[in-house]
């Protein structure tokens, strides 16, 4: 540049002029979150992970907060804790195994960006709570090796599995049961004259390690007898009957009152017709399709097994209702 005055002197002098872009600010355009994963059973406010933004603008500051809008189903379940998404709630796997949470990232000129994130909730293994037997009752006399009941465990984790064990009493020399194959079964004979009510301590760990142990109770009852009659409780089988036809209800005559039975159709005098049925639980349904052309009387042979497996067997007579 140069200067000149009114005699017509002059000087020149240099002069650089730097040009700043002053750039306009710009909305964020994503939002990330570091972690989408936490554990089951996480404390309250613990934290899922890191939210960070992109942003066009260097050195842009962003501030988070959950919105309402799609995929916001379970805000709720979640908090922000300056720029980390924190449990709100105690998940539980069992029951939930997937969130979803909305979030909105607003930057230091009021600008924002809304993303949408799926939590997952990991699985941790949790110890049995509750152990049961399916039958809490042994007959007197019956020899070692009698099946008492199926043991089971309650357990927050679907489909874990369970090994049992008896915890001895403490300066126990003998002991009354054992387990088998997920079984409690006695170890030695009793009698219900001598003792009628023993306690026994069983250990459930399930397939990650975890233990629980419950006293179970289990009663000495009088000595078993065999049952003596099987019984029918409707013998006319409708006029169409096709497979499957439920006929009637089987019960046993047994002196022990809490027994159980298995009935089954045994080839023996009076079995001629038990092709024609069969037998599930304690229902019996027939096995043809029965009509109006089908034989009018039936003869069949059912045996019923008590718990102990003594047995007695009946011969059932049924006959077709015959349409008018
Ligand atoms: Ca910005
Ligand atoms: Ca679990
Ligand atoms: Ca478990
Ligand atoms: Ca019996």
């Amino acid at each position: 540049m140069q200067s000149t005055d009114a005699g017509g002197l002059t000087v020149e002098e240099t002069f650089t002029i730097t040009v700043t872009e002053v750039t306009a600010n710009v909305a964020p355009t994503a939002i990330d979150l570091s972690e989408t994963s936490i554990a089951e059973d996480a404390a309250v406010g613990a934290t899922v992970g890191t939210l960070s933004s992109t942003d066009a603008n260097a050195g842009d500051t962003h501030t988070y907060t959950l919105v309402s809008g799609s995929g916001d189903t379970d805000n709720a379940s979640f908090a922000i804790n300056g720029d980390s998404l924190v449990t709100a709630t105690t998940l539980d796997f069992e029951t939930q195994s997937s969130y979803s949470v909305r979030v909105q990232s607003t930057d230091a000129g009021g600008l924002t960006v809304e993303e949408t994130f799926t939590i997952d909730v990991a699985n941790i293994n949790e110890a049995p709570t509750a152990i049961a037997v399916s039958r809490t009752t042994i007959a007197s006399n019956e020899a070692a090796d009698t099946e008492i009941g199926l043991l089971s465990s309650e357990d927050p984790d679907a489909g874990d599995t369970f090994t049992y064990t008896i915890v001895p009493e403490e300066g126990a020399t003998s002991e009354p049961f054992k387990i088998a194959e997920g079984k409690l079964v006695s170890n030695e004979v009793f009698d219900e004259a001598i003792q009628d009510l023993y306690a026994v301590r069983v250990r459930s760990e399930d397939a990650g390690g975890l233990s629980f142990e419950q006293v179970l109770e289990i009663t000495i009852s009088e000595p078993n007898v065999a049952p003596t009659a099987v019984a029918l409780d409707n013998s006319t089988i409708p006029a169409d009957a096709p497979t499957g036809t439920t006929v009637g209800l089987l019960s046993t005559t047994d002196a022990n009152a809490d027994d159980e039975h298995v009935y089954l159709l045994v080839s023996g005098t009076g079995s001629d017709d038990n092709a024609s049925f069969t037998i599930e639980g304690n229902v019996l349904k027939t096995n043809v399709d029965l009509d109006s052309s089908s034989p009018t009387s039936f003869s069949i042979r059912v045996q019923s097994i008590d718990r102990y497996g003594l047995s007695t067997e009946t011969i059932l007579t049924l006959s077709l209702e015959t349409t008018p």
